[in-house]
């Protein structure tokens, strides 16, 4: 597959500071697709400068010039989207129509909504005698992970750019191909030199450098829990600004009203959508003790139709298909009972994973606790409302969740959870809704207003 061999600093595809490469691996097949560079602190230090310096012409660029920038971005990414969609599958392992609705689509709606919110934004209000004004705050390091490669990078450089950030980008080492393509609609959109730059390589390199770099105002890093509380640890002793999206363990809450069969069969999709790679995933069923073996069944047959290799893509890589199998393994050991799958991969060749179904489980057990990340639903039962809404909220996480039942019943359950965003009755996505996580799950917004802000310093004129 086609690759560059260097970084986009400065606005051209330049020479990485050293001869290194990583390789990517296609997870269907386990086939080498390419090499990339192997960024170093050196790499990174270069990208910064270069932010670094475009930050005043581009801070200073009317937000409706920015707009306009951001609204052709969105279209080179619309025109693209064909081979953003093959590139996705061949990287991640997505399905093909996963790849082209979901990790191609978002983006662009993404990308199209802060071309909006670029034009429409208050940078400027008044407040009494003063004026607030709202100004970018400067050169943001941007790490992402790879479960969604493009939508992760769209989340934060669109936002950043409308805000009049500049961005250096750290893409996740298992999807960087994807993370080159977004460098080049950047470079065929005509942003100005050096407004967004990419430096690919490992976390603990790359990464590390990029979040640890003395002049990057703000880190914006979406990944595992232990690598954002060090990144967390780090922007807090440096005093310096940290938006932090991370796992989660979100609950799916059927109340004994719901349209039982929907909420079961939604919410196995949920969880098998992107072979369980989503942070908001609802891994966690809660089924009243009076529905519990009707919904299992429906969760049984629910689950069958998502056949590996075909509507069911691998994992990403070969640990995180070990990790997944681990928990498998350690949900039967804790007492959970098989409904579906279990810890075999179901195919020879390719991280695979088999959709597993979990009854029985406690909220106490591993697998309700932890995030698995791949396509495992844990089955829990509850007695009445309080009894849910103590297992709904009793983990370190809080990212989503969805509840399924009479309208003003369901609201006012999804008020009581400790979470950032719930579903109702299966919800629709909106782009300009707020999504991050209450607890562990992160600190700060993406996407929409919420998301822009994240972006801005604040400062206010008294007269
Ligand atoms: O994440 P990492 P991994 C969760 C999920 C998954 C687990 C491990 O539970 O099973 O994390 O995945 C960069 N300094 N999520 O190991 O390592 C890394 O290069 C700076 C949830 O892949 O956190 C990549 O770009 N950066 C999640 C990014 O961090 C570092 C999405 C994420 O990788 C670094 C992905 C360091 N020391 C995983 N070490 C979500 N919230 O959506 C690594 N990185």
């Amino acid at each position: 597959m086609k690759a560059h061999d260097g970084m986009y600093i400065g606005g051209t595809w330049g020479p990485a500071a050293t001869a290194d490469t990583i390789a990517v691996v296609n997870p269907a097949d386990e086939q080498v697709l390419a090499h990339v560079p192997a960024g170093t602190a050196d790499d990174v230090d270069a990208a910064v400068r270069a932010a670094r310096a475009a930050f005043p012409g581009w801070a200073a660029t009317p937000p409706a010039d920015r707009a306009a920038r951001l609204a052709t971005l969105r279209d080179v990414l619309a025109a693209r989207q064909g081979e953003i969609a093959e590139t996705v599958t061949a990287e991640l392992g997505a399905p093909p129509k996963l790849a082209g609705t979901v990790h191609a689509g978002l983006p662009v709606l993404v990308a199209g909504s802060y071309a909006e919110l670029a034009a429409t934004y208050a940078f400027e209000e008044k407040v009494g005698n003063s004026t607030v004004l709202h100004e970018p705050i400067g050169v943001v390091g941007a790490i992402t992970p790879w479960n969604y490669p493009l939508h992760q990078i769209v989340a934060k450089v669109a936002p950043a750019l409308a805000a009049g950030c500049t961005v250096v980008l750290k893409p996740a080492e298992d999807t960087p191909l994807t993370a080159q393509l977004f460098a080049e609609a950047v470079d065929e959109a005509g942003l100005p030199a050096g407004v967004f730059n990419l430096v690919t390589g490992l976390g603990p390199v790359a990464g590390q450098a990029l979040a640890e770099h003395p002049d990057v105002d703000l880190v914006s890093f979406t990944g595992s829990t232990a690598v954002g509380r060090r990144i967390g640890a780090t922007a807090g002793g440096a005093v310096k600004r940290v938006a932090l999206e991370l796992g989660g363990k979100s609950a799916n809450v059927i109340l004994p009203g719901a349209d039982l069969a929907r909420a079961v069969a939604v919410g196995i999709a949920n969880v098998m959508s992107n072979s369980g790679q989503t942070c908001s995933a609802w891994t966690r069923m809660l089924v009243h003790t009076d529905q519990y073996d009707e919904a299992v069944a429906l969760a049984a047959e629910a689950v069958a139709k998502y056949t590996p290799g075909d509507r069911l893509g691998p994992l990403v890589n070969a640990r995180q298909q070990q990790r997944v199998r681990g928990y498998i393994e350690q949900g039967v050991a804790e007492g959970a009972r098989l409904v579906a799958g279990g810890p075999e991969a179901p195919r020879e060749t390719g991280y695979y994973v088999a959709p597993t179904v979990f009854a029985d489980v406690t909220a106490e057990m591993t697998i309700a606790q932890e995030e698995i990340f791949g396509p495992v639903v844990s089955i829990l039962r509850y007695e009445d409302e309080d009894d849910a809404l103590r297992i709904a909220n009793g983990t370190v996480y809080g990212l989503a969740g969805a509840v399924w039942g009479p309208q003003d019943e369901a609201v006012a359950f999804a008020r009581r959870m400790d979470t950032g965003q719930v579903d109702i009755n299966g919800g629709r996505f909106n782009p300009l809704a707020p999504f991050g996580g209450y607890k562990q799950s992160g600190v700060g917004r993406e996407l929409g207003s919420h998301g822009l802000a994240e972006y801005l310093h604040t400062k206010s004129l008294q007269f």
